[in-house]
């Protein structure tokens, strides 16, 4: 496995579950596998369960996890080609990714969007330059349009959680005061339409998932029908993806506090589950009601993000050997 960043990239999903079930059962089995070898993961933005979660797996493979926070603890890096770096930014992606990649085998990358130009985040710059210059594997760690080690842990979840051969899950928009992106929403429209799920969009108009992700997904802007008898109900907020109107691009169009997620929306279910990526803001995004309730599995959600790294690593160790 050279990349890991769109559901294709990891092959059949019923062998990745099974890999992923077989990883939980004994996470050290393969403390070997690593040996000698180092990864690199480079933050430009926050992170705690991505950087945690990922060293811990790196770990568990016996490898050397390498952690730069940019702009912190590094040289502020330019990432745009062709420009004058007569301003703050000291160093050019163009000579710190290949510096990066001599010192490792493996490379993960957190870089959000931007949320300015939606052709510049949509065409994944950041992450391609990676690619490009660095000749090594790369994982997004969310990248401007994708979090596929998050949707990879949010499937085995609902893998284990699920009381239903095909359970019905409804990925809901809910309203947050920041811009946010739109790669957790889009990684998990894409993952949840290659799984055996019947998947429901639910969002307000102007907030439709771009085509490429959101597939044949059914998407109803009524909220309250389309939780019914839904056995997962998935929060996200996200801004504007821009898709009939690029001008909107990153724009919060709604704030209406009747989409976050509470007792009242939970009773159409059928008793569903509650999932979000986490960092969540209680009381905007979701009720704290809602998440203290036992059917709430954010916290198992959050520890699979350990066994979906570790799975991923693992593939990519093998295809080095
Ligand atoms: C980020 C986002 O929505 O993409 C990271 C989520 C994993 N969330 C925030 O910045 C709050
Ligand atoms: N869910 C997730 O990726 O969390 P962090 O931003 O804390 O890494």
């Amino acid at each position: 496995m050279r990349k890991f960043f769109n559901v294709g990239d990891i092959g059949d999903i019923a062998a990745a579950l099974e890999e992923a079930r077989e990883v939980k059962k004994n996470r050290f089995a393969w403390k070997h596998l690593g040996e000698n070898r180092t990864i690199m993961l480079v933050f430009f933005n926050s992170s705690l369960r991505t950087r945690l979660s990922s060293q811990k797996a790196a770990t568990n493979l016996g490898m050397n996890p390498i952690v730069l926070n940019i702009g912190q603890e590094s040289w502020k890096l330019e990432t745009e080609l062709g420009v004058v770096m007569d301003g703050d930014k000291g160093e050019h992606l163009r000579e710190a990714i290949p510096v990066m990649a001599s010192y490792c085998d493996i490379i993960g990358v957190r870089s959000f969007a931007g949320l300015k130009d939606r052709e510049y985040d949509y065409s994944e710059t950041v992450l391609s330059q990676f690619i490009e210059y660095s000749g090594k594997p790369v994982i997004s760690l969310e990248s401007a349009t994708v979090h596929p080690c998050q949707a990879f842990a949010d499937l085995i979840t609902i893998d284990e959680f699920k009381k239903k051969a095909r359970p019905k899950v409804v990925l809901s928009w809910a309203p947050h005061p920041k811009a946010l992106p739109q790669a957790v929403p889009n990684s998990f429209a894409e993952w949840m339409n290659a799984a055996d799920v019947d998947f429901v969009i639910t969002n307000p108009e102007g907030y439709d998932l771009d085509p490429k992700f959101a597939g044949d997904a059914i998407v109803e802007h009524d909220q309250m029908k389309a939780l019914e008898g839904a056995d997962f109900v998935y929060a996200k907020n996200w801004s504007c993806p821009g898709v009939n109107n690029p001008d909107d691009y990153g724009k919060i169009l709604s704030k209406d506090p009747s989409w976050t997620i509470d007792a009242k929306h939970m009773a159409v279910t059928d008793n569903a589950f509650f999932m979000h990526c986490l960092p969540v803001r209680r009381n905007v995004i979701v009720s704290d009601e809602v998440i203290d309730s036992p059917q709430s599995i954010v916290i198992p959600e959050a520890a699979n993000r350990e066994i979906s790294a570790q799975v991923v690593m693992k593939r990519m160790l093998e295809s080095l050997k």
